[in-house]
């Protein structure tokens, strides 16, 4: 071709990255407008929860009777904020409510060693704790309770709650820190063993969005095994909100990260930043794992609803094609 051809050909290309990619009217719609803020905290709030056994031989958190899901439903706190959860056990064996991070008397630490536990049938009323971070009298300071928390049975199975982890008994927590940005939406996304939400392998959980959403994810590991999350097409801040807080924060931009048992962490993202709608997978990138079907979609939709190359009811293919990445 001549060289006029060869210029057209290179504006053309880059005038269609253009358009499909950041500068796209959907691609700005959260990240566009002031982002909403977390407010202090300082509530007192309850909660009830209940622990059930579901159809299907997992055993799981939920706000309704009958409605128990895995992973459990997400708590949001503020830090300041108190929580009284009442737990009702309606499984046929005792069960408990343990959280991380936060603080509680021994009486709320859900173990049998502490006869904090629920016999079936019963109830129990958890007490969680929250509190900003401040300077004490002995001049250290001390750290806040905000972070990516999480939540799990310790008493079915053993006296660590293995059984009950392993059947689908955990789920999230976010305390907030005053200003912090709040996200259109939060997922949980739980490596459990081998699964991801305790879901047959290479079924998921898929996720969806709108170019240019704020989507919050929050990150767990529970089992016998270490894992790397990594999502493509997006990247975070290794730090406490998954967001830098300015040009001088020093925190690593990753979009990988090794996970062991009990670990969690969080991030938000714009969905579709710099890269457009498509269906974006995350998995565990140790390659036995992943290809053992530890694998879900971040499905970034188009304004108009469409998700481009994503053919929804053959799943399968479109992991294959994307495999190695
Ligand atoms: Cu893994």
């Amino acid at each position: 071709m001549d060289r006029r051809g060869f210029n057209r050909r290179v504006l053309l290309g880059g005038a269609a990255v253009a358009t499909s990619l950041s500068m796209a009217p959907e691609a700005v719609s959260a990240a566009a407008q002031p982002a909403r803020t977390a407010p202090a905290g300082g509530e007192v709030r309850h909660l009830k929860l209940y622990m059930e056994q579901l159809a299907d031989g997992r055993m799981g958190y939920g706000l309704e009777k009958g409605k128990a899901t895995v992973p459990g439903p997400l708590i949001e706190l503020n830090e300041g904020d108190t929580l009284h959860i009442e737990v009702e056990n309606t499984l046929d064996v005792a069960a408990s409510l343990h959280v991380h991070g936060l603080d509680y008397e021994i009486s709320s630490d859900g173990t049998k060693q502490n006869n904090s536990h629920v016999e079936p049938g019963g109830t129990r009323t958890y007490t969680w704790r929250t509190h900003a971070p401040g300077r004490r009298k002995d001049g250290t300071w001390r750290p806040g309770s905000a972070g990516y928390w999480h939540y799990h049975d310790h008493v079915v199975g053993t006296e660590h709650g293995t059984g009950g982890i392993r059947k689908g008994l955990y789920g999230a927590v976010i305390v907030r820190r005053k200003d912090d940005v709040l996200p259109d939406r939060t997922h949980t996304i739980v490596f459990n063993d081998m699964t991801v939400n305790n879901r047959a392998p290479h079924t998921g959980p898929d996720f969806e969005a709108t170019v240019g959403d704020r989507v919050e994810f929050v990150v767990i590991t529970h089992g016998e095994f270490y894992h790397t999350f990594h999502m493509h097409g997006h990247r975070w801040a290794d730090n406490r909100t998954g967001l830098l807080t300015g040009p001088e924060d020093p925190s690593a931009v990753i979009d990988n990260k090794i996970v062991g048992p009990a670990d969690s962490f969080g991030f938000q993202v714009i969905a579709g930043e710099g890269v457009g709608a498509g269906a974006w997978m995350y998995h565990c990138h140790v390659q036995s794992h992943a290809d053992m079907g530890m694998v879900g979609l971040f499905l970034v939709k188009k304004a108009d609803g469409t998700i481009p190359g994503y053919e929804p009811h053959h799943p399968h293919e479109g992991h294959e094609e994307h495999e190695g990445h």
